[in-house]
């Protein structure tokens, strides 16, 4: 049973029924943004993340390593990038604008990856975060701030990674790669009894309580308190008049799944997001990438489309660089798929996937279908090559139904259109005007 969100109590046996709210469900696409101090590197070995630099690192393996030394010398360690993270062209403004105008409907921003700086005030917690060092501002203040007063539709997420990387109070936690306790990033951590409880439950409770998160989008899980903290923050929430989400990475169930660079081929029973970059190698700002190599404003739709059809959401990411600026080659492609999502977003936003179709039928013809209780879309992934145009499968279209182009051309211009069903196929008829116009889409 579905309990309604706004009857939530902290009782943590009911978490199980907790789902991802009809906003989340119906925003579609969001921005990742990966941002931290391995962006004054911003380098990584071929097949490597570029916010794994300082694992790399210290981990004195391969490529990263060499590079290191060569650029930095044998005593540079992973905090002396601290001073360089300066954020000095960071206007949370122009991000907020960036995220709206692409057509996304959230944010999710790295309040604290892996290396376990933050971009917050971790108060008490620990002083390793921009508020006391580098930039000495309140980064997520300041982009939250911006996107309640100047874009108050953006949904607001915060990723936090769960366990530090170096951090001595996780060594009795640690596993692999998140061992704490190695000496490798000599820093001094605030002395706690317990990191699970009072760093990670308490910066998880400042970020939910202070900075007002709606999705809390954990990553790696592993020893956790978060049972507890998602009965209490729903419950919050609710009385807040808020329906929060979080993610499945928090150490517990969570509502949506999140594949990695990756996605389902097929419609899931259970909300999910894919996470993906618009460096298809990397999260993190890696200034080798080239212009070319960034995802452009077609694979970005298609992307969209495909896993809008599936039931998925898509979050990309972009990585800005140290002075807190998103270049142009992400930015701009970005700017480009909102246009198209301006002019056909109705086929996207709050629709559901229409699943009774074989996948089979749908892959093989590019073309992707989406449903509301009012209307089924069909969104070709290519544009028409001639008046008629085929779709070999017969389509939920009765005699009577209207038929609609939508948003030609990205004007926003609909054109009714003449159709013909049979049980093997499905035909429509587009004006040889209409069919020379490019980035059309039905
Ligand atoms: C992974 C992390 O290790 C990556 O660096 C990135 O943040 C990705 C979204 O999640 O687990």
């Amino acid at each position: 049973l579905i309990r309604d969100w706004t009857e939530w109590t902290e009782d943590t046996e009911d978490l199980e029924r907790h789902r991802s709210p009809a906003w989340f469900s119906g925003a579609k696409f969001g921005i990742f943004v990966h941002w931290g101090l391995f962006a004054v590197p911003a380098w990584a070995d071929e097949g490597r993340y570029a916010e794994w630099y300082g694992h790399w690192l210290h981990e004195h393996e391969g490529g990263t390593f060499d590079h290191h030394l060569e650029t930095y010398g044998p005593d540079f360690v992973y905090d002396d990038f601290i001073p360089q993270f300066t954020a000095s062209k960071f206007n949370a403004s122009a991000w907020v604008e960036l995220f709206a105008e692409a057509g996304a409907k959230y944010f999710v921003l790295t309040t604290k990856h892996h290396d376990g700086f933050a971009l917050f005030d971790t108060k008490e917690t620990s002083s390793r975060n921009s508020v006391k060092l580098g930039p000495k501002r309140d980064l997520l203040r300041e982009l939250m701030n911006a996107a309640k007063l100047e874009q108050p539709k953006l949904g607001r997420g915060t990723y936090f990674s769960m366990p530090e990387w170096w951090n001595p109070e996780y060594a009795k936690y640690g596993r692999e790669m998140f061992r704490g306790g190695e000496p490798h990033n000599p820093f001094k951590p605030e002395e706690v009894s317990d990191y699970i409880e009072d760093i990670q439950l308490e910066q998880m409770r400042i970020l939910a309580k202070d900075y007002e998160t709606d999705i809390m989008w954990c990553d790696i899980g592993l020893a956790n308190h978060s049972s507890a903290f998602a009965a209490g923050w729903y419950a919050d929430a609710a009385r807040q008049g808020r329906h929060v989400t979080m993610g499945n990475r928090c150490g517990i169930g969570g509502d949506f799944d999140t594949p990695e660079m990756t996605q389902f081929a097929n419609a899931q029973l259970r909300k999910w997001e894919t996470c993906s970059a618009m460096d298809p190698h990397s999260f993190g700002y890696n200034a080798n990438t080239r212009a070319e190599e960034y995802r452009n404003a077609t694979n970005i739709i298609h992307y969209i489309v495909d896993i809008t059809a599936k039931g998925g959401n898509l979050l990309l990411n972009v990585g800005p660089n140290a002075e807190g600026k998103i270049i142009d080659a992400m930015a701009q492609p970005l700017l480009e798929a909102g246009k198209w999502l301006k002019a056909h977003g109705e086929a996207i936003y709050d629709t559901e996937p229409f699943v009774i179709l074989p996948e089979l039928i749908t892959d093989a013809i590019d073309v992707r279908f989406t449903r509301t209780t009012e209307a089924f879309y069909v969104v070709s992934l290519r544009p028409p090559t001639s008046p008629i145009f085929e779709i070999p499968a017969p389509l939920p279209i009765l005699p009577g139904d209207r038929v609609t182009l939508l948003g030609a051309g990205l004007g926003g211009n609909s054109y009714e259109l003449q159709w013909n069903s049979s049980h093997f196929s499905t035909s429509f008829e587009i004006s040889e005007e209409i069919v020379n116009i490019t980035g059309l889409g039905i």
